[in-house]
């Protein structure tokens, strides 16, 4: 190969994108909502990570949040309520070179697709899943889901919700093969961007639950922890996420957590005021489905049409003539 080719083969490998690239159309969430924090931390760390637009896949279900893909400009699937994971399992089994992030709702990860959710972790995919918590079914116009705090009224709960909201770390980190859950709040933008990054670096599925604003079925629902730094938990630890100066100086509240200690992510987990934020579990040694499954088949285009056409062929029914014709068919001698 000439040094040439070489050059301009080396820099489509190492080409660098703008935000602007990653960015696609303006977005239709309300003003103030969480959505919107969290997708500019995603453009930036893919603009960061020189993610190959081409090669970058973003799947949701549907929701406010799951409109997620509609607004990068790289793959997308805005799919089924409650499927996000399944089909983003499929995209990554197909095409395990492509980078999978999954944005999901908490109406559209813990209700409906709850047991998806379950099985999602217990296999370990390399996935970078993003739960945008914000209590209710934005979409759908204001129904309790199972995070919405007890004694919210909603239109599918006139009297107030009567269960306590469900924990969505607690009912992760007690899943088979856990390998990375954590936790932010949507209005720290700079630890939006490290907590998603971590899950990105995270060879497995990174779960990362981000308590995010609806201001409008929400409304004020989350001041209190906004306007007053000392509920929010800042998880700290030499593995855990950096932690700035000017953080550290406003975020006093903190506390020593190792993310290898699973025990004690269950523990902070279970604290919901105040909010605990940064990484609750990191094992890297789960293994990943894709490297334990034992069919490591080689899937050619060719191969796939020789598979297809073969399946095709048991159900065709061939005419009189041709069945005679066929190669290989019978004697009718
Ligand atoms: C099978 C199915 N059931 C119900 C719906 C109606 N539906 C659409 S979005 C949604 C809930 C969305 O809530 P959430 O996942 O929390 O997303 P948010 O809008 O809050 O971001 C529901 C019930 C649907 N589209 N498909
Ligand atoms: S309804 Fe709530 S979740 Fe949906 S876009 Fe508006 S603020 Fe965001
Ligand atoms: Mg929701």
């Amino acid at each position: 190969m000439s040094t040439r080719a070489h050059e301009c083969l080396m820099r489509m490998y190492e080409e660098e994108h703008d935000l602007e690239e990653y960015q696609s159309g303006v977005p239709r969430w309300c003003t103030g909502c969480g959505d919107n924090a969290i997708l500019t931390a995603v453009q930036r760390l893919c603009r960061d990570e020189k993610l190959r637009p081409e090669k970058t896949v973003f799947v949701s279900g549907i929701g406010c949040s799951s409109r997620f893909p509609h607004y990068m400009k790289t793959y997308g699937f805005h799919s089924i309520h409650g499927r996000a994971l399944p089909i983003a399992e499929g995209v990554k089994l197909a095409r395990p070179d492509l980078h999978v992030f999954v944005n999901t709702g908490d109406g559209d990860c813990c209700s409906i697709g709850a047991a998806h959710w379950v099985h999602a972790i217990r296999y370990n995919m390399n996935l970078t899943v993003v739960l945008h918590d914000n209590h209710i079914y934005g979409l759908t116009k204001m129904q309790a889901s199972p995070t919405s705090p007890r004694g919210l009224r909603s239109k599918t709960t006139p009297r107030g919700a009567y269960l306590e909201a469900l924990n969505p770390l607690t009912v992760t980190l007690g899943i088979q093969n856990v390998s990375f859950v954590a936790q932010v709040v949507d209005w720290v933008p700079e630890l939006v961007y490290d907590v998603i990054a971590a899950a990105y670096h995270h060879r497995g599925c990174s779960f990362v639950r981000i308590v995010q604003r609806c201001p409008e079925f929400m409304p004020n629902f989350l001041d209190p922890w906004m306007h007053d730094p000392n509920r929010t938990l800042l998880l700290t630890h030499e593995k855990g996420l950096h932690i700035s100066a000017s953080l550290a100086k406003v975020y006093k509240n903190q506390r020593e957590h190792d993310p290898a200690d699973l025990n004690h992510a269950r523990e902070v987990a279970s604290v919901e005021d105040p909010i605990p934020v940064g990484i609750l579990y990191r094992n890297p040694d789960v293994p990943c489905y894709e490297d334990v499954r034992e069919i490591k088949q080689l899937r050619t285009t060719d191969l796939i049409r020789g598979g297809l056409e073969s399946e095709f062929d048991k159900f065709t029914v061939w005419p009189q003539e041709q069945q005679v014709a066929a190669p290989g068919a019978p004697s009718q001698a």
